[in-house]
């Protein structure tokens, strides 16, 4: 009898949720992109893997975008969540459910999270007077605004405009989680990275907690307030549960939440880190919910280093950007080049050059030049390997350690030193291939030729199979160019070498040249 297939490990993995008030930026891209990553790397290394995304379509934000339209806020938020959906698919995004607030089954999980709020004692009554910025829907005290010149009143961390806001409003006791949430950064530090944003936040709840507004009474676009329709939940919190609709919640007895809950990983961006490592574990405590093991914080992409902006008129499209560069060299340069949790920069010189120096000449020249050698010299298929010399040795011991070496960044979401692993190891081939001359060999010893050959290819094998998460498409055609079948690319394939006599097709360039116009 079969001895019963050992479970995988299950992973979730989730992003921010986008406001469809407008249509995406590379800002979104980036996060998703490198969300995408991560998902990819784990399913290749054996992991059961949920990965969610999608549109936060409530709120006042949407709402007063689709009174400036004219259009009815439901289609707002159906055209525009569309488009982030598209851009999912143009950008390759592995996700495997795409969620909109607007799901019936996520307006169920929103009103079962609020009850149990409710039911802990958490959840009050009474009247809101404050300040409130629409473009962060968010609430600040006035210590936390600033007048701006012309007198007019600004949100001072995130330069918004806030105005003045007086309803009767819920309240949740986010006053009294203050203890238990330092609790939570002393005894889980992981729950927070990069540390940098760990101490922010520590040092926000150690200033002091005050109760939350958690509904709305001026307009309507919301999740109705259970019991009290005259109420639409604060958008946030109806945004923050899309994590637990994706796991099946309310059910907790399902196969789905008992497998996915807690959340291994948050993904976002550093705006609404508050949101996450305060007000939501906040609720999950208060509802007894678990919380996720960690959230991380990416930083926010620059044009040329200048804050992207509709006024600046810098607001790339990632959509042209996939139309110019392709989208394999697109997701590279923005996972290789900015060092992920830290603000980066991109520039059309800094994308050709990475295009070039990277993919062009250290992966895609070793490729095919190792690869048309063995099309001419070796009868189209893997040569069998002589006897191994020092170097050949050397070279195969540092590939075979490179799946951990990259495990390790990867779980610390060091994308960019995965990366640079990596290409490391592609310096150290590209060095060892023009020491080793093949093309010399070719005459003087075609078995060492052979050798040589073999132990190339193999690097070039182990690369592609790990770089797959960040190029999906460059590396399955690479792949295809080194006879492996796509049953064969797993991690797990690592342990193995590239087998002898395998027939390979004819080698194509698979990383052209950036040539400007
Ligand atoms: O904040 N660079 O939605 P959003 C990098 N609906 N990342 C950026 C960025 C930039 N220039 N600008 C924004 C929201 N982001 C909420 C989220 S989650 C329960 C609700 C990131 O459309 C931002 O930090 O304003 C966030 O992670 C994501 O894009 C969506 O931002």
């Amino acid at each position: 009898t079969d001895a019963a297939p050992t479970p995988r490990t299950p992973f979730y993995v989730t992003t921010a949720i986008a406001y469809p008030n407008g249509v995406p930026h590379i800002g979104h891209a980036y996060e998703y992109i490198s969300t995408d990553a991560i998902a990819r790397f784990k399913r290749l290394d054996g992991f059961d893997v949920m990965f969610l995304t999608g549109t936060d379509e409530h709120g006042l934000k949407m709402q007063q975008t689709a009174t400036k339209e004219g259009v009815p806020v439901v289609d707002l938020a159906r055209r525009n969540s569309d488009v982030f959906q598209a851009l999912d698919d143009t950008l390759k995004i592995s996700y495997d459910r795409f969620i909109r607030t607007t799901d019936a089954d996520h307006l169920e999980a929103s009103r079962v999270l609020w009850e149990r709020m409710q039911e802990s004692g958490d959840i009050y009554l009474d009247t809101y007077a404050g300040w409130y910025s629409v473009r962060d829907e968010a609430f600040y005290t006035e210590a936390e605004t600033t007048l701006a010149e012309d007198g007019s009143r600004v949100a001072t961390e995130t330069n918004t405009p806030v105005e003045w806001t007086e309803e009767s409003t819920y309240f949740f006791r986010l006053s009294a989680y203050e203890d238990r949430l330092l609790e939570l950064y002393e005894n889980q530090p992981e729950f927070i990275a990069p540390a940098t944003r760990r101490n922010e936040i520590v040092s926000f709840v150690k200033g002091g907690l005050k109760d939350l507004s958690i509904s709305r009474t001026t307009f309507d676009w919301g999740v109705p307030v259970p019991g009290d329709p005259e109420h639409v939940m604060y958008v946030w919190v109806d945004a923050l549960t899309n994590y637990l609709t994706g796991a099946g919640f309310p059910d907790v007895e399902s196969e789905r939440f008992q497998t996915f809950w807690p959340a291994n990983l948050h993904i976002i961006g550093k705006d609404i880190t508050r949101f996450h490592t305060v007000y939501w574990p906040a609720f999950l405590m208060s509802a007894g919910v678990e919380l996720p093991r960690r959230v991380f914080v990416h930083g926010f992409l620059h044009n040329k280093g200048e804050k992207m902006s509709k006024s600046v008129g810098n607001v790339v499209d990632p959509v042209a950007m996939v139309d110019q560069y392709g989208l394999d060299a697109v997701r590279f340069f923005l996972l290789r080049e900015i060092s992920y949790g830290q603000d980066g920069s991109y520039s059309h010189e800094s994308i050709v050059t990475r295009i070039n120096a990277d993919l062009a000449n250290e992966l895609g020249n070793l490729a095919q030049r190792s690869l048309s050698m063995v099309n001419k010299n070796c009868e189209a298929t893997v040569p069998v390997p002589g006897p191994m010399s020092a170097d050949d040795e050397a070279l195969l011991v540092r590939a075979d350690a490179l799946v951990d070496a990259v495990r390790t960044h990867m779980d610390a979401q060091a994308l960019h030193l995965a990366l640079e692993e990596i290409w490391s190891l592609l310096g150290e081939t590209n060095r060892y291939f023009s020491a080793q001359e093949p093309w010399v060999l070719r005459k003087t010893d075609p078995d060492r030729m052979a050798t040589v050959l073999y132990v190339t290819i193999e690097v070039v094998r182990i690369v592609a199979i790990l770089t797959q998460p960040v190029m999906p498409d460059a590396t399955a055609k690479l792949l295809d160019q080194l006879g492996q079948s796509t049953d064969a690319r797993t991690f797990a394939d690592l342990g193995t070498r590239i087998r002898p006599g395998t027939a390979l097709p004819k080698p194509a360039g698979v990383f052209p040249r950036y040539v400007e116009e």
